[in-house]
C-alpha cells in the first residue's frame, strides 16, 4: 500500500521531519544564465580558424578583390586541425565561413566570390562541411563566424545586402548540422572594394536588424549561443589579447553595448549593476595575427604564454577561444600545434592533484545538510554549499592530510542561480596564525570559475573568507593544488625591431628617443599628421614597420597611412605604400608594410586617417630597412 506523506510525518523523529519539510534551496539572484549558456561555458577552451583568401595574400583584412584563384590549400586536411585541437583540450571550433573580405569557404548559391570558383579540389571542396564532418568525427563540438561586413558585396550598405546576409546565415544554419555559438564581428563598415565601386560604405545596427537574426537562430539551432560585443549569448571581452579582467561580472546593462561600442574596455570585467546574463569570451590568435603570415613562424606564442593565458580567461571567469591561423598548405603549423598541446598538458600538469579532494571542510554558516560545505569537495558540479538566507558572507576551512606546499586554487559558484560574490580572502595557517596567500590580482569576482596563482605556502590548513556577496553564498567547488614552481607569468618581450639608424626631423631628441629605444612601453607622440625620418645617408630601403602604442588605452594609432621616400628633405613625394593598418584598433599589434626597394634618404609617414581624430600619432617603435 502507498502511504500517505502525512502518515510517515506522524512518527516524529528528527530524521523524518528533515525529509518532509526540506531545506529550501537558495532563491536564483537575477540574472541568471539560460542552460544553454552554463553549457557553453563548461567548453571553456575552444578554438578559433582564420583561413581564406586572406591566407594566401598576405592580409588581416582582404579587400574583397582578391582573385578567388589564389586560394589552393594543396594539403588541406581538417582532420588535421581537429586532431590538433583534441590534444589541446579544445571542446569545440569557430570557423571563419566568411570573413570582411566576403569569400565563403562553403560553396553558396548566393554569390560567386566563394569556394566553388577555386582550384581547390577543383571547385567541388566544402570546407564548412568538412569541418564539420572531422568535428562529428573526433567528438568536438562546430561553429560559425559569419562577417556581418562585406567588402566584396555591390549592394553592400542596402537593404538588399542585408536580405543576403540573412540568406547566407539561413545557409550555414541549415547545412552543416548543430553550431555552438555563431560570431558576428563587430568590424563593420569602412572601405571595400563593393563590386568595383571602390569606396567607403556603412550600414547602421538598425539596417541590420538583428533581432531578426536572433530570431532565425532561435528557431533554426536554438542551442546555439550568439556571440557579439554585446552577446546577447556570449560578449566579446574588449581586447584581443586574451584576457578578462580579474574582477569579471557576467552581465550587462541590457541593451547598451552595440557593436562597435566605444566603452569596449568595460567589456572586460561586465556591468556589476547589469540585469542581462552575457559572459565573456577571450578570443586571442596563438601568433600576432588572425591570419596566417610565414614571417609569423617565429613569433607563435608559447606554451608557457598561452598557460598564462589560460589563467587570465577560463581562471577570470570567461571562456577561452585560441585562434589558428591555418596555413597556406592548409594545415595548421607545426609549431602552432606544439605550443598548442604542450600548453595543454603544462595546464594538465599543473592542476593534477587536488589537495582538498574529498576532505571534510568546516564552514562557518550551512544550509542544512542538504547544502553542506562537504559539497565543495566531492567532485560533482551540481552539488553545492549555500549558506542560509541573509548569510553574505561565511569562512570555510580545509584540514589537509598532512602538511603540503600549495600555489593554486580553483573557486566555483553555482551559475545557474546567479553569480553572487563580490569579494573574498584566501589564507593559510602559519604556527596558529592565518596569513593571507600572496597574489598579484584582486580577489573579487568568481562566478563560473576563478583560478588563482599565488606565491607557495607550505601548511596543513587553508581557507577563504568570503567577505561580501549579492545574495547568500552557493559555492559548488574548491579545489587547491601545488604547480611545482612555473615560469608561466608572461612579460611581453619588446619588439626585437631591426632598423637603419634614423633621426626624426622637428622632433625633441628625447622624445624621439622613445620610438627607437626597443621598449615598447615607451611612445614617442607625435602633432600633427606627418613625421619625416631621416636616414642620415641613401640607403635602399624596402619596409616600414610600425608598432602602436602599448599603453592601456593605445593612444594616437594611425588607420590609414601614405609612406612617401626622396633624397632630398623638400621633395620626398615619391609615394611608395598607401593602405590602412587592418584592425588595428582591436589588435595593435607591429604593423609592417612591405614595398618596392627603393633608394632614398628620407621617408615621410603620413596619418591619412587616425582611429581618433585629433590624437597626436602614438609610435611606440618604428624601423625602416
Ligand atoms: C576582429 C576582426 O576584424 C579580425 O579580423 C578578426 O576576425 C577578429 C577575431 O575579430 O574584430
Amino acid at each position: 500500500m502507498k502511504k500517505h506523506p502525512l502518515i510517515l510525518c506522524a512518527g516524529i523523529t528528527s530524521l523524518l521531519l528533515s525529509a518532509c519539510n526540506p531545506v529550501k534551496a537558495p532563491e536564483a539572484i537575477l540574472p541568471v544564465p539560460e542552460a544553454k549558456q552554463v553549457e557553453w561555458q563548461k567548453m571553456e577552451t575552444y578554438a578559433f580558424v582564420h583561413f581564406g583568401l586572406n591566407t594566401f595574400n598576405d592580409r588581416e583584412w582582404g579587400y574583397g578583390d582578391s582573385d578567388p584563384k589564389t586560394f589552393n590549400p594543396a594539403k588541406l586536411d581538417c582532420e588535421q586541425w581537429v586532431k590538433t585541437f583534441v590534444e589541446s583540450g579544445m571542446k569545440g571550433v569557430i570557423l571563419t565561413a566568411k570573413h570582411h573580405d566576403g569569400f565563403c569557404l562553403w560553396p553558396t548559391q548566393l554569390t560567386e566570390y566563394c569556394i566553388r570558383n577555386t582550384p581547390y579540389k577543383n571547385g567541388q571542396g566544402d570546407i564548412v562541411r568538412e569541418l564539420s564532418d572531422a568535428c562529428k568525427k573526433y567528438g568536438i563540438k562546430f561553429a560559425v563566424y559569419l562577417s556581418p561586413w562585406d567588402r566584396n558585396q555591390a549592394n553592400y550598405g542596402t537593404p538588399e545586402y542585408v536580405d543576403y546576409f540573412y540568406k547566407q546565415l539561413h545557409e550555414l544554419l541549415t547545412n552543416y548540422g548543430d553550431v555552438f555559438e555563431i560570431w558576428f564581428d563587430g568590424a563593420n563598415g569602412g572601405d571595400g572594394w563593393y563590386g568595383g565601386a571602390k569606396d567607403s560604405r556603412t550600414i547602421d545596427r538598425k539596417t541590420y536588424n538583428y533581432p531578426r537574426a536572433y530570431k532565425m537562430i532561435d528557431e533554426l539551432q536554438p542551442q546555439a549561443v550568439i556571440f557579439s560585443d554585446g552577446g546577447p549569448g556570449c560578449r566579446w571581452v574588449g581586447n584581443e589579447k586574451g584576457f578578462a579582467g580579474a574582477t569579471n561580472w557576467s552581465f550587462l546593462r541590457a541593451g547598451e553595448v552595440y557593436p562597435g561600442y566605444p566603452k569596449y574596455r568595460e567589456l572586460q570585467y561586465g556591468h556589476a549593476d547589469g540585469n542581462q546574463w552575457v559572459p565573456a569570451e577571450c578570443d586571442v590568435s596563438i601568433r600576432p595575427g588572425w591570419f596566417y603570415h610565414p614571417e609569423e613562424d617565429d613569433r607563435v606564442k608559447t606554451a608557457d604564454a598561452l598557460t598564462d593565458l589560460y589563467y587570465r580567461s577560463v581562471g577570470h571567469n570567461a571562456t577561452l577561444l585560441l585562434n589558428f591561423p591555418v596555413d597556406r598548405d592548409g594545415l595548421i603549423h607545426p609549431t602552432d600545434s606544439a605550443n598548442a598541446v604542450n600548453f595543454h598538458q603544462n595546464v594538465q600538469k599543473q592542476l593534477a592533484h587536488n589537495l582538498l579532494a574529498g576532505l571534510s571542510p568546516k564552514a562557518s554558516d550551512e544550509r542544512g545538510k542538504t547544502f553542506s560545505a562537504k559539497a565543495v569537495t566531492d567532485g560533482e558540479y551540481d552539488t553545492y554549499w549555500a549558506t542560509n538566507d541573509g548569510v553574505n558572507s561565511a569562512t570555510i576551512e580545509f584540514d589537509l592530510l598532512q602538511t603540503e606546499k600549495i600555489n593554486r586554487m580553483m573557486l566555483q559558484e553555482y551559475i545557474p542561480l546567479g553569480q553572487r560574490v563580490k569579494s573574498f580572502v584566501v589564507e593559510y595557517n602559519q604556527e596558529g596564525e592565518w596569513l593571507p596567500v600572496k597574489l598579484n590580482e584582486e580577489t573579487t569576482t568568481i562566478g563560473y570559475k576563478r583560478l588563482l596563482r599565488f606565491e607557495t605556502v607550505t601548511t596543513d590548513k587553508i581557507r577563504v573568507r568570503f567577505t561580501d556577496s549579492r545574495a547568500c553564498l552557493c559555492i559548488n567547488n574548491i579545489e587547491a593544488y601545488y604547480a611545482g614552481e612555473t615560469s608561466d607569468t608572461y612579460t611581453a618581450k619588446a619588439e626585437e625591431l631591426k632598423s637603419y639608424p634614423f633621426t626624426l626631423t622637428g622632433v625633441d631628441t628625447e622624445e624621439a628617443q622613445k620610438c627607437m629605444d626597443k621598449n615598447n612601453q615607451t611612445t614617442c607622440f607625435i602633432n600633427g599628421n606627418t613625421l619625416l625620418i631621416d636616414l642620415g645617408e641613401e640607403r635602399t630601403v624596402t619596409s616600414f614597420h610600425y608598432l602602436p602604442d602599448q599603453s592601456e588605452y593605445n593612444k594616437g594609432i594611425i588607420a590609414a597611412y601614405e609612406i612617401s621616400v626622396g633624397t632630398d628633405s623638400n621633395a620626398v613625394n615619391q609615394l611608395v605604400a598607401k593602405d590602412e593598418f587592418s584592425n588595428i584598433k582591436n589588435n595593435p599589434i607591429l604593423q609592417s608594410v612591405y614595398f618596392t626597394p627603393v633608394n632614398a634618404r628620407y621617408v615621410q609617414l603620413k596619418a591619412t586617417r587616425m582611429i581618433h581624430d585629433g590624437e597626436p600619432m602614438g609610435l611606440a617603435e618604428i624601423g625602416i630597412q
